[in-house]
């Protein structure tokens, strides 16, 4: 019996090639020295793809993959992926939710931590020497503050979870009031940029959320106003933070993700009291590789015929 085709546009782990190889027919294009001709010679077999990384997967790429059935995707944000039109055409996308909430939580608690407290400046200013000539400044605290999470999603309540641990009032802001949480809801973003002075980002990128972090909310959020975001760096204007950030309009920020990365603003990199990291929310080895498992089972269950394992909502299963 022949092996199911499958399409790897882009590199992914070796164990996740490994387990692809060892059950499919695995296409993989970035390997081939002329990529597009590779697609063109193996498109019309190809019944599933293998996602990494942030390769575009849309209506064009759906136009030359006429037996396409599944998309099964490294991460559980897809905004790299066109999944209405996907769910139009009857083909199924599959994410990675779950495996990776707690580390992006960790992470987001960390980097929030590190912003505040300046953990990053001094760990420089130990190794700089400078601690022998006087004690590092005071910096600001979490005490006493008011943190606002944009996107109560899974994330986001892990999140919250570990916030309520510091004793902090927590808020939200999403699309809908969700009544199981013992959170204050804001039906606006503004409004509760007004009512806090932490905002923490977890929301999904896409159309929806492009730049509605935006100089109105940095004004809001104010001068001793910190903002984290480890969601997408679409979901905010970034000349609109950097101009804040650079007149103090806020006092800082934490970033995980930017608008597009991996290139990072100079005016970001240039402000040492601004805390950035290289899109690492997930980025440990357990973490990692148990998103990888969940790419490799969703085509094999998929094509066991069971059903995929972790459908996004644009694609359910069974179809509705
Ligand atoms: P999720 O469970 O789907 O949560 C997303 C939340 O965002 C929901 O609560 C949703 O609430 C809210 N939301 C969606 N659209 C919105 C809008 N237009 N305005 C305001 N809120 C909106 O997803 P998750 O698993 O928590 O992941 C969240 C995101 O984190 C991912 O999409 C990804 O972009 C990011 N992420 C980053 C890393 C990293 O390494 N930094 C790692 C993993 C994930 P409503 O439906 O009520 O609006
Ligand atoms: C991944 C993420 O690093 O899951 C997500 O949405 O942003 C991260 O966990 C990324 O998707 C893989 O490139």
């Amino acid at each position: 019996m022949s092996l199911v085709p499958i399409l790897m546009p882009s590199p992914m782990m070796p164990h996740v090639v490994e387990a692809l190889e060892g059950a499919f027919a695995l296409e993989k294009a970035w390997l081939a020295p002329d990529p597009a001709a590779f697609l063109a010679g193996v498109a019309p077999r190809i019944r599933g793809i293998a996602a990494g990384g942030h390769v575009r997967v849309d209506g064009p790429l759906f136009d030359r993959l006429p037996r396409l059935e599944i998309v099964s995707s490294f991460g559980v944000g897809y905004d790299h992926i066109d999944a209405r039109e996907a769910g139009r055409r009857g083909i199924t996308v599959t994410n990675t939710p779950d495996v990776l909430t707690d580390e992006v939580a960790d992470l987001a608690i960390g980097l929030l931590l590190a912003t505040i407290r300046h953990l990053p400046q001094v760990d420089r200013y130990v190794r700089e020497g400078r601690w022998l000539e006087k004690p590092y400044q005071l910096t600001p605290t979490l005490r006493g503050r008011k943190v606002g999470i944009l996107g109560l999603g899974r994330i986001g309540k892990a999140v919250a979870r570990r916030l309520e641990g510091f004793g902090v009032a927590i808020s939200y802001h999403g699309r809908t009031r969700q009544a199981d949480v013992p959170y204050r809801y804001h039906e606006s973003l503004l409004g509760m940029a007004e009512a806090v002075d932490v905002l923490v980002s977890v929301a999904p990128g896409g159309a929806e959320t492009s730049g509605i972090v935006n100089a109105a909310v940095f004004r809001a959020l104010g001068p001793t106003g910190i903002f984290i975001n480890v969601g997408r760096g679409s979901v905010v204007d970034e000349p609109a933070l950097i101009e804040a950030l650079r007149s103090e309009t806020i006092l800082s920020a934490g970033l995980d993700v930017f608008a597009d990365e991996p290139r990072v603003p100079p005016e970001l990199i240039a402000m040492g009291h601004v805390v950035l990291l290289p899109h690492v929310g997930s980025a440990s080895v357990e973490t990692r590789r148990a998103m990888g498992q969940l790419v490799v089972d969703n085509l094999l269950s998929w094509f066991a015929g069971e059903g995929p394992l972790t459908p996004v909502p644009e694609t359910p299963w069974p179809a509705t």
